[in-house]
């Protein structure tokens, strides 16, 4: 059976899971965490979304699997208001370009808001560079309706796509996300430091908070935080798992 009719009935067979991973700010306040989307396959475990995602985009099984994601996490975020511990905590979900470009993405966020009573703020939307690559006319205008509501907008693997700083200016974003390619080395190899050390540099200019993601070791947050970026994901803080806070 092809993986890709399997992953159309993924959805109703209970098969999706959300993972999560924290977000911390200097010194160790936790802000949130990413929403990282798994799948139990029955016979294949646990399969990566670097595998079932492109698949998911090219026959737009996203659109379900997407709104999926985008109601569980709004779900987690309005349970979490009745509990004074976890009430400021942030959800950043992954979007696809391909639910960008669907008809009434703005109407469909603004539904899950409404129907589960998350409070908007606390959802960041990650999107990728990617996505300027389309229409970025009318991505910029989705964004900004989309963040009318309130929600947040983060640029992901920031550094590894092929877009215009001038988008930059023109993007209705919140926060940067220093790629994890750039900060895995960033204390050995000068060209990431340098790489690093500009993004900070583009995201404090443009009044734009900045994470780094990907960090795995106590010098790479130390070399962070003398560069200026306060907000940290990796494995130091914690690796993706299961909601089991
Ligand atoms: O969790 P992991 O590092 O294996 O994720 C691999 C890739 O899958 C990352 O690029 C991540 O952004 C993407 N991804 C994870 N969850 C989702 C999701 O819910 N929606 C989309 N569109 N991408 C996701
Ligand atoms: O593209 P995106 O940034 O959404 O993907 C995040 C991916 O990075 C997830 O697959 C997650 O499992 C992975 N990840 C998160 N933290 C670390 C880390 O510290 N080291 C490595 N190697 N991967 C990480
Ligand atoms: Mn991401
Ligand atoms: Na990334």
């Amino acid at each position: 059976v092809l993986l890709e009719d399997q992953l159309r009935s993924a959805l109703k067979e209970n098969q999706f899971v959300l993972y999560f991973q924290p977000q911390v700010q200097f010194p160790d306040t936790r802000v949130g965490y990413e929403v990282l989307l798994r799948w139990q396959h029955p016979e294949r475990g646990m399969v990566s979304p670097a595998v079932f995602i492109p698949l998911a985009e090219k026959s737009r099984l996203i659109l379900p699997i997407g709104r999926w994601v985008l109601e569980q996490a709004c779900q987690t975020l309005a349970r979490w208001q009745d509990d004074p511990a976890k009430a400021s905590w942030q959800l950043a979900v992954n979007v696809s370009v391909v639910q960008f470009q669907g008809v009434g993405f703005t109407e469909q966020v603004a539904t899950i808001i409404r129907q589960t009573g998350a409070p908007p703020r606390l959802l960041k939307l990650e999107v990728t560079e990617s996505l300027l690559m389309e229409d970025p006319e009318r991505v910029a205008q989705v964004m900004s309706e989309i963040r009318g509501l309130g929600v947040r907008f983060s640029l992901d693997d920031f550094g590894t796509g092929y877009s215009s700083l001038s988008y930059l200016k023109r993007l209705s974003l919140d926060q940067i996300k220093i790629d994890q390619s750039f900060v895995r080395d960033v204390t050995t190899n000068p060209a990431s430091a340098a790489i690093v050390d500009s993004i900070i540099g583009l995201s404090q200019g443009l009044g734009l908070e900045v994470i780094a993601e990907g960090v795995e070791t106590g010098a790479q947050r130390d070399w962070l935080v003398a560069h200026g970026c306060d907000h940290f994901q990796g494995y130091l803080f914690g690796r993706p798992g299961p909601e089991v806070f």
